[in-house]
């Protein structure tokens, strides 16, 4: 299999090869973390944040928390990837609807480039948990839309293009609190602002490493043998929920329909950053770049719901690792 990918090229994608011994999918940045300990004053974390190309360097959205535990957005800037600066104030979302400003608190944020805009979908405190939407041209005003759908969901990650002229939406409904539940659906709308045509995706379940339940991480990669999409994967322990990170391959024309899963995780919590920090056990997979020349991919990732981590794999690899040990369901 040669597989190819729809997207840009990105040569100064942050990367290093696999090290020389190590069989995995996934491996860690060997400088890990990106955004260590209190990285901005009186912030305890920036994690669960998205990265993405802009200008010949990088740009993102990223979720800060303070010592009032409350999440806000604030843009993010990176030569390389690497290293970043932080707007010190959250991003002032501008709607005509004073309604839809509304929020308690903003986490978790995906960003998509679609037709030259680029779209902040995150989890959006009106009344519970949602999905907000704003979409930006500069990274500098922020329009914000209409919330996707009724509380209470999270992981609302968009497609990066319209498929059948429609825009379409990953999502994982839930409940107001840590959610014992959740499942991927699907729905899409002409407008981004009417959401229908909800459509289950996968399920929770087995194996043990899922088993709790999956969320969508960063927005899916187009390939030849499919949509890859890097999720989590929540399993259920005696202290606690352990998030890991794992793949599935998406129809392209009906991306409801699952091709293949991994049946196990690609990465799991074991390095130090994603065992000590607030929530230990954490991988929460949320910005991803892929060189579309190489099939390289950089992962962002929150470690312990306190840091910001880095993981390298291949698109050609994972894919493969996909078809040849495809979840049985
Ligand atoms: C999820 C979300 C994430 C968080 C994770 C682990 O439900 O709240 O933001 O990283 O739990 O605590």
């Amino acid at each position: 299999m040669k597989l190819s990918i729809v997207g840009p090229e990105i040569p100064n994608i942050p990367w290093q090869p696999r090290p020389a011994g190590n069989q995995d999918l996934l491996w860690r940045y060997d400088a890990n973390p990106v955004i260590g300990r209190r990285p901005l004053p009186r912030v305890t974390g920036i994690y669960n944040s998205a990265v993405v190309p802009w200008q010949g360097g990088f740009i993102g959205v990223f979720r800060t928390e303070g010592m009032d535990r409350v999440p806000h957005l604030h843009v993010g800037r990176s030569p390389d990837g690497y290293k970043f600066t932080f707007e010190p104030k959250p991003i002032d979302f501008k709607c005509d609807d004073p309604e839809v400003r509304k929020h308690e608190y903003a986490y978790d944020p995906r960003v998509t480039e679609i037709e030259g805009t680029h779209y902040v979908t995150w989890c959006n405190g009106y009344h519970g948990p949602t999905i907000g939407i704003a979409k930006t041209k500069d990274f500098v005003a922020f329009e914000q839309l209409e919330n996707a759908f009724l509380p209470y969901n999270r992981n609302g990650v968009l497609f990066p293009k319209r498929i059948n002229g429609k825009f379409l939406m990953l999502s994982r409904p839930s409940d107001t609190g840590h959610t014992p539940f959740g499942d991927i659906f699907l729905s899409e709308s002409p407008d981004l602002v009417y959401w229908g045509k909800h459509r289950h995706v996968m399920g929770r379940g087995w194996p043990w490493f899922q088993g709790q339940k999956i969320g969508a991480g960063p927005s899916p990669v187009e390939t030849s043998e499919g949509w890859l999409l890097i999720y989590h994967a929540v399993t259920s322990t005696c202290n606690g929920f352990v998030y890991s990170i794992s793949a599935m391959l998406l129809d392209l024309e009906q991306p409801w329909k699952v091709v293949a899963c991994a049946n196990q995780a690609l990465l799991c919590p074991e390095a130090e950053y994603e065992l000590k920090g607030f929530v230990p056990g954490v991988c929460f997979p949320v910005g991803l770049l892929c060189d579309a020349k190489t099939g390289k991919l950089a992962i962002y990732y929150g470690a312990a719901d306190t840091f910001s981590a880095l993981a390298f794999g291949n698109a050609q690899d994972i894919v493969q690792f996909i078809k040849d040990n495809p979840l049985k369901r």
